[in-house]
């Protein structure tokens, strides 16, 4: 067997034991210049970076995405044409629990995909449901704040998290998949993704679509009941990760075909919903799915914390052809993202290999921050404009996207479309996609979350939630709470 290589410092120095501090005499007191002894403990202290304030508790794979169809009627973007492979990487995660928590715990799915392509990185960062609990972005901290844990006890609480779901109507399309079968998926591997949002797709001739993501699992969707789901999450509180990571260290490959609804840029005018609402969806019946290509997950990190731990996924992480739309969520995850992974992971978290474009070259004028490791050659200027043939921005090369807007500044809701409303397609999907199986779990569900409340006015608003969800759906809860 050949010799191991000798222990060293940080600095690769080899050091005398990996055992014994340095002492006087074997049992004399420990001196403080053992610089090897005072490195291991300092580090160990700072191995813990914050965790995400949301999607904390997760787990991820490379893999590579596969365009087999023609999309360039509707996107120049390089990553989109017909033929190109592109590696990725793709991190699923829960919402609401800490990392420590079970991965089974009923909630929404994070499902946040990474394409490293020739022209930049390119970000879809959605979640196993193609909507959202909120519109609005300035809500976001206050959602959260109501899903995860009391001021004093510090414990999760149903009065809380009903009392902002009820006081929040926009809420009820997103809480019918919660607390319906999405909100228990037997794996990762077995749940759909999307992009949610409504986002925009540019083309070579600069006409522009309003597109919608949808990542569709070929290996099915199946979901656990809460029984099992409890079971689970007692006995292996990371039982996603391990199914990925197992699934893809014995080459059982996970993979979802990609496709996307596209709405022509004029439509959006007059659409029977606002199409920039994060809490509707697009009926398929109006914008059917197209086929793009397919991604396919098969190589596990080789470190969990520096791959995936330290991802940095992002909205803002957009590439030629595509761009955001006017949704005011999707505009403030645009800031928040990066906000957020400055402060996490740091000033340069971008330089991090995993989050570096690894198809790109970068031609930037940032410079320095802490920990910066790229530099440019010190021919190149750092700032511009600049005579020294310093890089130089390029509109067409960017391929921005963009829409017409105007009006008086004001905080007000959206102008309501023709069929816009916070019941009606919570409504389709209980009465029209739940099976009769699903729909009796939902209620037992229902039911279970409705005993739990012990503050009278919010059980009251949760009976009148759903009731404007269905009617018989209302009335079934109100004599089961009775
Ligand atoms: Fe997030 N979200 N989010 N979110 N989100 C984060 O970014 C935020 C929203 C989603 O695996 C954070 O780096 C705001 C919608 C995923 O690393 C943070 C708003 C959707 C992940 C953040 C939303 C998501 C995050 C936490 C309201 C689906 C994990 C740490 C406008 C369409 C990505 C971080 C990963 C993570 C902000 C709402 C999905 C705090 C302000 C809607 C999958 O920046």
């Amino acid at each position: 067997m050949t010799q191991p290589p000798a222990t060293t410092t940080q600095t690769g120095a080899p050091v005398g034991s990996d055992e014994h501090s340095l002492t006087v005499g074997p049992d004399g007191p420990t001196v403080l210049h053992d610089r090897y002894l005072v490195e291991k403990l300092a580090q160990f202290n700072r191995e813990r970076i914050p965790e995400r304030i949301v999607h904390a508790k997760g787990g991820g794979a490379f893999g590579e995405f596969v365009v087999t169809a023609d999309v360039s009627a509707y996107t120049r973007a390089a990553v989109f044409q017909p033929g190109t492979t592109t590696e990725m990487l793709a991190r699923f995660s829960s919402v609401a629990g800490e990392q420590g928590s079970p991965d089974t715990w009923r909630d929404v799915r994070g499902f946040a995909l990474k394409f490293y392509t020739t022209e930049g990185n390119l970000d879809i960062v959605g979640n196993n449901t193609p909507v959202f609990f909120i519109r609005d972005a300035i809500k976001f901290p206050d959602f959260i704040h109501s899903q995860k844990r009391l001021p004093d006890s510090g414990l999760r609480n149903a009065d809380m998290q009903w009392d902002f779901w009820t006081l929040s109507p926009e809420s009820a399309h997103q809480v019918t998949y919660l607390m319906g079968d999405r909100g228990l998926p037997r794996s990762w591997r077995q749940m759909n993704g999307y992009g949610s949002h409504t986002y925009q797709w540019i083309n070579a001739a600069g006409e522009r679509f309003w597109v919608k993501y949808h990542f569709i699992a070929r290996q099915g969707t199946e979901e656990l009941d809460e029984a099992a789901a409890e079971a689970i999450a007692g006995a292996n509180a990371d039982y996603y990760r391990q199914d990925l990571f197992d699934a893809i260290a014995h080459g059982d490959f996970p993979v979802w075909d990609v496709k996307v609804q596209i709405m022509p840029y004029a439509e959006a005018l007059t659409y029977r919903f606002n199409p920039f609402d994060l809490t509707k969806v697009w009926p398929h019946s109006d914008y059917p799915l197209i086929d793009v290509g397919h991604f396919t997950l098969d190589r596990n990190p080789l470190n969990f914390f520096a791959e995936i731990e330290q991802a940095a996924f992002s909205p803002s992480n957009l590439v030629p052809g595509t761009d955001i739309s006017p949704d005011k969520m999707l505009m403030a995850r645009v800031f928040s993202y990066p906000d957020a992974q400055r402060y996490r992971v740091g000033t340069n978290y971008n330089q991090i290999p995993v989050n570096a474009p690894h198809a790109a070259a970068v031609h930037s004028y940032t410079q320095d921050g802490a920990q910066a490791h790229y530099y440019d050659s010190p021919t190149k200027p750092v700032y511009a404009p600049n005579s020294f043939g310093g890089p130089v921005a390029d509109a067409a090369a960017a391929g921005e996207g963009g829409w017409a807007a105007d009006g008086e500044l004001q905080r007000a809701a959206a102008t309501l479309h023709a069929e816009d409303d916070d019941f009606g397609q919570a409504g389709s999907l209980y009465r029209d996609v739940f099976s009769p199986e699903s729909k009796a779990r939902f209620i037992a569900t229902l039911t279970g979350q409705g005993r739990a409340l012990t503050v009278p006015g919010i059980k009251a608003r949760f009976i009148d939630y759903w009731t404007k969800v269905d009617a018989d759906l209302g009335a079934t809860l109100a004599a089961a709470l009775a």
